[in-house]
């Protein structure tokens, strides 16, 4: 379910929380099993964070390149996945993970399922900040056709039920700068991992 402009109303503490989270945890740009380095930088907070690694995908409780716990998820973040999701119909969701992504021109996220986390029956409720950008999002096969959708500044996706697995990926940017983040998208996705 796509809800526009849902996070419209709370984009100053968000972006201050995303500041703050990337002095503690600074956005990096992992590499693939595959051996390439992502371009799209990231990083998390909350008590699981997703990571790559040459050697898999996983979630994990501590920053790698720091050693010390991701940052804590905070208020505001809980507040808004949680009443994201219930706006999508999901009472309860209470998010452990919060995977930020930053991307520049140039960057781009490729066709994929999210399929690291415990109970796919939990949501994911996608936040969407800085410059628009193509979503992709197809079926539960990589070959099916993608459909696309522009996700703006403040835009708000919840995914469930039966299309929690489908593949999807952003293109990349394109348009104009953003007022307050320049040449820059970022990207929240808020899970319950573990
Ligand atoms: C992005 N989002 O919008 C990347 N995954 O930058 C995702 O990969 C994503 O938005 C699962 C569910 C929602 C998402
Ligand atoms: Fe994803």
């Amino acid at each position: 379910m796509l809800l526009r402009g849902f996070a419209l109303s709370m984009e100053a503490a968000l972006l201050h929380a995303v500041d703050e989270m990337c002095d503690q945890a600074p956005m990096r740009n992992m590499v693939t099993p595959g051996g390439h380095r992502m371009s799209v930088g990231m990083t998390n907070c909350g008590d699981l964070g997703w990571i790559s690694t040459p050697h898999g995908y996983r979630y994990a409780s501590k920053d790698p390149e720091s050693g010390n716990p991701w940052p804590a998820m905070p208020e505001c973040f809980l507040q808004l996945a949680a009443s994201a999701a219930q706006a999508a119909g999901f009472d309860g969701f209470r998010p452990d993970a919060c995977l930020i992504n930053c991307y520049e021109p140039g960057s781009r996220l490729t066709l994929h399922q999210d399929k690291n986390e415990r109970d796919f029956a939990q949501p994911i409720v996608s936040v969407s900040l800085g410059m628009s950008a193509v979503f992709q999002f197809g079926g539960l096969k990589r070959s099916a056709p993608c459909g696309k959708l522009l996700l703006e500044h403040g835009d708000v996706v919840v995914w469930g039920r039966e299309d929690r697995l489908r593949f999807h990926g952003v293109l990349p940017l394109k348009g104009e700068p953003h007022p307050r983040l320049g040449e820059r998208r970022i990207n929240l996705t808020f899970r319950k991992a573990g």
